[in-house]
């Protein structure tokens, strides 16, 4: 396998998430593939304590169902007041299949009238092979919650979350923007700095096919 013809699967079914990983990635060598590019695969359970397990279960089990390695991103937010929660529970916070919307009003009721407003996102991104061995990136963002949503990008937490060294939420940023500052843009960072490293261990660790059977 040739660097040109790599590909690379982004595990996620959240669009939000990858359209940022999708447009982090796009000046790479690399083929991008979403898990909507094949046939019906099973869901991931996400049992995990933490980000990082839970971003290592979607890698390394998509990795291994498609046979390609497959890049998952596990985030989360954290807030200080609220004992770090929604933290791993973020996309079910109000409930199981709770939308965006369901998410930010439950979180603005849980903190009325609360004076620490601290939160951060969390990002754990995890690279793994068909074998099971991955790389991992993490990053961290910190900003504050408001009390009511503003702005109409982005995905998420991202109207109610307040980044001060802009002084603008996340929902009125661009992706651009918004992905040179974030937990994941921060984390996918990492990962294109090193690219060519990572290429080159994606090609060493994937199973090579044999050209001919050994004699018994
Ligand atoms: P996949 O597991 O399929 O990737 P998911 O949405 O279930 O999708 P997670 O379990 O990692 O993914 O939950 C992440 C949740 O955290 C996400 O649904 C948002 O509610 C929140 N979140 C993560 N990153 C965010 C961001 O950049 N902006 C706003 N909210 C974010």
């Amino acid at each position: 396998m040739t660097i040109n013809s790599l590909t690379i699967v982004i595990a996620t079914r959240n669009p939000g998430k990858t359209s940022e990983i999708r447009d982090l990635l796009k000046d790479f060598p690399i083929e991008i593939k979403n898990l909507d590019d094949f046939g019906p695969i099973p869901e991931v359970v996400e049992d995990g304590d933490t980000f990082d397990e839970n971003a290592y279960k979607k890698s390394s089990f998509t990795a291994r169902i498609l046979g390609l390695p497959a890049l998952s991103d596990d985030s989360g937010l954290c807030v200080e007041a609220l004992d770090g929660r929604p933290g791993i529970y973020s996309a079910r916070y109000a409930g199981e299949n709770a939308t965006d919307e369901e998410n930010c009003v439950k979180l603005l009721a849980d903190l009325k009238d609360q004076k620490n407003r601290n939160a951060a996102f969390e990002c754990v991104i995890s690279l793994a092979v068909p074998t099971g061995v991955a790389l991992t990136y993490e990053a961290r963002c910190e900003g504050v919650i408001l009390e009511s949503p503003v702005g109409e990008n982005g995905f998420g937490y991202d109207p109610v979350f307040f980044y001060p060294a802009l002084n603008k939420t996340f929902a009125q940023l661009t992706r651009k923007e918004k992905s040179r500052v974030s937990h994941r843009g921060k984390a996918l960072y990492e990962f294109r700095e090193e690219f060519d490293k990572v290429i080159k261990w994606i090609n060493q660790q994937m199973p090579v096919e044999e050209k001919f059977q050994c004699k018994e």
